[in-house]
């Protein structure tokens, strides 16, 4: 059976527990985390994860790191439910609202926002620094939404008719800011909003986002 390793509160590795729930596949679980747990991570860091981050993962003699790799793996292990688009077009934009969560979502709401509310303050007793966070939510988030907000059409999905590694990729940064409080105002960017609590609400996601609220003490 595949391990992947990696806590659920990390969004990098809920992207691939989502994945392998939509797929259906079984696998164990290790939730290391590096920062906190450096010790136990070294155990594995070295083999499977060569920059020292999850989300890893192992299937018989295979090792990949990094949730795009390790997804793009899945499809072409297990190609249906299909997570990525089969039109030349809607592919390409599913890769890229996946970059969106990976490269433009995450650096604020992690480290701005969940790192300074959350992650900061409960793991490394570093006191939260209110003008980074109220920066981040006031000044450097809304243009993000924004965006995401004009992207979303009339189907439920980012791209195509299918929920796909777009969804999957920004979602999980949603729920990342969840965590911290953090949601789209429903009346600046109604769109957005019921499209993140749609998108939420699936049982790949649910199950994931259970997981992260269980180790952090949140409801
Ligand atoms: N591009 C990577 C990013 C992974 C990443 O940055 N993971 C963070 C946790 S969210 C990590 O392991 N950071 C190192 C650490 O915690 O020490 C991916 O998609 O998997």
């Amino acid at each position: 059976m595949p391990t992947l390793y990696g806590a659920p509160i990390s969004p990098f590795v809920r992207k691939t527990m989502v994945a392998l729930a939509e797929k259906g596949i079984t696998y164990e679980h290790d939730p290391v985390v590096p920062a906190i747990a450096p010790a136990e991570f070294k155990r594995i860091s070295k083999d499977i994860s060569p920059l020292g981050r999850i989300p890893a993962y192992r299937d018989d003699d295979l090792t990949l790191a990094d949730s795009s790799v390790i997804i793009a793996y899945l499809e072409r292990v297990k190609p249906t439910p299909a997570l990525y688009p089969s039109d030349a077009r809607d592919y390409a934009r599913a890769l890229w609202f996946e970059e969106y969560g990976d490269g433009g979502l995450a650096p604020i709401i992690g480290a701005k926002i969940f790192f300074q509310k959350i992650a900061g303050p409960a793991f490394f007793k570093q006191p939260t620094d209110e003008a980074v966070v109220n920066k981040a939510i006031n000044e450097e988030l809304p243009p993000l939404f924004d965006y995401l907000e004009g992207q979303i059409g009339t189907g439920d999905w980012l791209v195509g008719r299918g929920f796909s590694i777009a969804d999957i990729g920004v979602a999980t940064q949603f729920a990342q800011a969840s965590f911290a409080g953090v949601s789209p105002d429903t009346k600046r960017w109604p769109k957005l909003a019921a499209y993140v609590e749609r998108a939420l609400a699936r049982p790949s996601f649910a199950d994931a986002v259970g997981k992260a609220k269980a180790m952090l003490g949140l409801k």
